[in-house]
């Protein structure tokens, strides 16, 4: 697209380049290139003029757009195409629709804010205009569908670590969804399977993250980037980073295994060794929180010795130790 090469073009130059110089590069005239200017201007880029002397960006929009997104991302499939909204009911039923359609592995939909965001069981997800990361990602992964909670992991992984590689911020993994730092909600993943009998047709990974919410705009028990680093978080820049490490943490479930991604869980996961108490619908189960099972389970053992596994749920951690 034309905007984005004069955007490549103005990025490149910290100084002021000359319109002529623009325009003959990109083959269009000097009043084709002051029009995309003043489109790019509404879309908040903050491009000034100088006669003589030409055009010089001065700031980029706090904006998700693909062409942002998309820049210097450097993967190979995941978020090669890229839908953008500015709003939408839920990224999930985008990214549903499209998984339908066909769209292929990697897509990504990305929206400023949600009217209907959800969470697991139909709960809500507080999705507020231009403060979080709000974002689907369809996959196309071969394996059994008792296998897909393990990227529900492999996704928590990957957050956490470009967080860290972007912010320094220490986060931790509450099993199975839950993205925490010092015991607040910063952000969750919900993972929906479309799966034939014994093959996943395909995996949609829904991401909600905080990132430069105030306290307003944010349920009482939950945190923000912003509110734990104490300043503005480069948007497109941590997404782009989500994406990479997704990438990075896919392939190599892909290539060795669910283990893999299961030693690298563990380094992040609060839950384990811990006495935790599951809710799953009206079933309570209480005890020391063992392992992962191979297929992303959480292994407890009660008060009596007993192991069970489940494979969803609501975790509390109990304050009473395991001894
Ligand atoms: C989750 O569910 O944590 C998964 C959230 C996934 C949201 C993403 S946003 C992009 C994509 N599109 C969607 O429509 N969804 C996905 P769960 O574990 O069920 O937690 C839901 C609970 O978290 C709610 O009941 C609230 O208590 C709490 N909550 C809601 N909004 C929150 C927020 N912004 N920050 C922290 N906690 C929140």
């Amino acid at each position: 697209m034309i905007q984005e090469k004069i955007l490549d073009f103005l990025k490149r130059k910290p100084d002021y380049v000359s319109g002529d110089q623009i325009s003959h590069r990109l083959g269009i005239t000097r009043q084709a290139l002051w029009k995309h200017i003043q489109i790019l201007k509404d879309s908040g880029y903050d491009i000034v003029a100088v006669p003589h002397l030409g055009y010089k960006l001065v700031s980029c929009p706090d904006r998700l757009f693909a062409s942002e997104v998309a820049r210097q991302l450097n993967t190979r499939f995941i978020g090669k195409k890229i839908y953008y909204f500015d709003t939408v009911s839920s990224t999930m039923d985008s990214a549903l629709q499209l998984a339908m359609e066909g769209s292929p592995e990697g897509t990504i939909v990305i929206a400023e804010s949600q009217t209907k965001g959800r969470g697991r069981l139909g709960r809500n997800w507080f999705s507020p205009k231009y403060k979080g990361i709000y974002l689907s990602l369809i996959l196309r992964p071969k394996i059994s569908p008792n296998q897909a909670p393990l990227l529900t992991l492999m996704s928590a992984v990957s957050i956490c670590e470009a967080i860290k590689e972007k912010t320094d911020l220490a986060c931790q993994i509450k099993w199975p969804n839950d993205i925490l730092i010092h015991h607040k909600k910063l952000g969750g993943i919900l993972t929906e399977l479309n799966a034939e009998t014994d093959l996943s047709r395909f995996v949609v990974v829904g991401i909600g993250l905080n990132v430069n919410n105030d306290k307003k705009t944010i349920p009482h028990q939950a945190t923000s980037l912003r509110e734990q680093k104490k300043q503005e978080i480069n948007r497109p820049e941590l997404l782009q980073e989500i994406l990479r490490k997704i990438e990075e943490n896919y392939l190599i479930f892909q290539k060795n295994g669910g283990q893999s991604i299961i030693d690298k869980w563990r380094d992040w996961s609060i839950s384990l060794g811990r006495r935790i108490r599951v809710s799953f619908q009206k079933e309570h189960i209480e005890g020391h929180a063992v392992g992962i099972d191979i297929d992303g389970g959480l292994l407890i053992r009660n008060d009596s010795g007993l192991t069970q596994k489940v494979m969803a749920g609501d975790v509390v951690h109990c304050l009473r130790h395991y001894i």
